[in-house]
């Protein structure tokens, strides 16, 4: 197959989508730069703590930065300098990231977790960067608001993630299916290598944190119980498969079929809907589940179809091949939600 690379690849699909637009495509070039700098990071990581290899980071005698603040500073770096977004919301900020006066602004709006599941890094376990983009809300003259982030995912223009592992591979969507493109370090591009992705409509894993079993509702507890019987609709128990890594866990389902879980759990009365994020994580790979045909929900409502209220609040996710989360959802209808 001659290849073919992200930019190629948005012309030739979406050559009648206003994706395919000047602006659109210099945010996604920018976006898969800064991809390229965080890959190489991490990448290195084991070795600057190992070989106390000195990469440009220890040379300049400059503190070694963790690796998420690093992969932060990346992103907003670039993303203020590409002339098409008028805000920006990151995981690792508290509000708006304003575009710095004097830098030109566009009409996209940015929401990014930087490297997710990075405190995995040290065990060499998959990490990656989550990101979201909208167009904005309110007039161009204007400067942007809350209002320009505080949209419902079913608004996203884009969305994706890069997994950095034993390859770099970026996942993503602009609402004309899913396609998948790996890094070739030999030419420093990402190539198509997944085109059109589709989840199986049914798996054989769930994927959850059964630790936690205490702390989950007899509705969460009856769903697992449901994935370990026998005589499920599959007539043979789930495997379970859990990394800890976000990005990991939901490359697999994608790929692989079953569902990933992070309900709600009683362990702490302050975070109630659980620990998962819904502009930086859920709304992202909601947008990406439902155009490879699977399913998201935060167990009763559409995730994409939820009104955001603050920046940083969180979710119960359930996420994956449509038969599995339909499941779940019959269960937790069954407990009256
Ligand atoms: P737990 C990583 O810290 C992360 O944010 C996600 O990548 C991952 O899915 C989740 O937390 C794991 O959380 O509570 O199971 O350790």
């Amino acid at each position: 197959m001659p290849e073919v690379n992200v930019t190629e690849h948005l012309l030739l699909n979406q050559k009648k989508s206003p994706m395919a637009r000047g602006q659109f495509t210099h945010l996604l070039n920018q976006l898969i730069l800064s991809f390229k700098i965080i890959s190489r990071e991490v990448t290195k990581a084991g070795l600057v703590d190992v070989l106390g290899f000195t990469g440009e980071i220890n040379v300049q005698g400059e503190e070694v930065k963790k690796l998420d603040e690093y992969s932060n500073n990346v992103l907003i770096h670039r993303m203020s300098r590409a002339g098409v977004i008028c805000a920006m919301s990151s995981e690792e900020n508290e509000g708006i990231i304003e575009i710095p006066a004097g830098f030109p602004t566009g009409d996209y709006v940015l929401i990014f977790d930087p490297l997710d599941g990075s405190s995995n890094i040290e065990a060499n376990i998959n990490i990656g960067t989550i990101f979201s983009v909208y167009r904005r809300k309110t007039p161009s003259e204007q400067p942007a608001t809350l209002e320009d982030l505080l949209q419902q995912g079913v608004n996203q223009v884009a969305a994706g993630y890069c997994l950095y592992g034993s390859s770099t591979m970026m996942v993503m969507t602009t609402g004309s299916g899913v396609h998948g493109f790996t890094l070739d370090p030999s030419v420093g591009e990402f190539l198509l290598s997944h085109p059109d992705i589709k989840i199986p409509e049914r798996g054989s894993i769930y994927s959850i944190n059964e630790g936690y079993t205490r702390y989950w509702d007899a509705a969460t507890r009856e769903v697992v119980d449901y994935f370990k019987e026998i005589d499920n609709e599959r007539k043979s128990p789930y495997s379970s498969r859990y990394i800890g890594s976000l990005v990991a866990d939901f490359h697999r389902t994608l790929l692989y079929g079953g569902v990933f879980l992070y309900p709600a759990d009683m362990r702490d009365p302050k975070k109630p809907k659980g620990k998962l994020r819904l502009m930086s994580e859920a709304n992202p790979l909601s947008f990406v589940a439902e155009q490879a045909w699977g399913l998201a929900t935060d167990g009763v409502h559409r995730i994409l179809d939820i009104q955001p209220t603050a920046l940083h609040q969180r979710v119960p996710l359930i996420i994956g091949s449509p038969l599995e989360v339909e499941k779940v959802r019959e269960i937790y209808r069954k407990h009256g939600y």
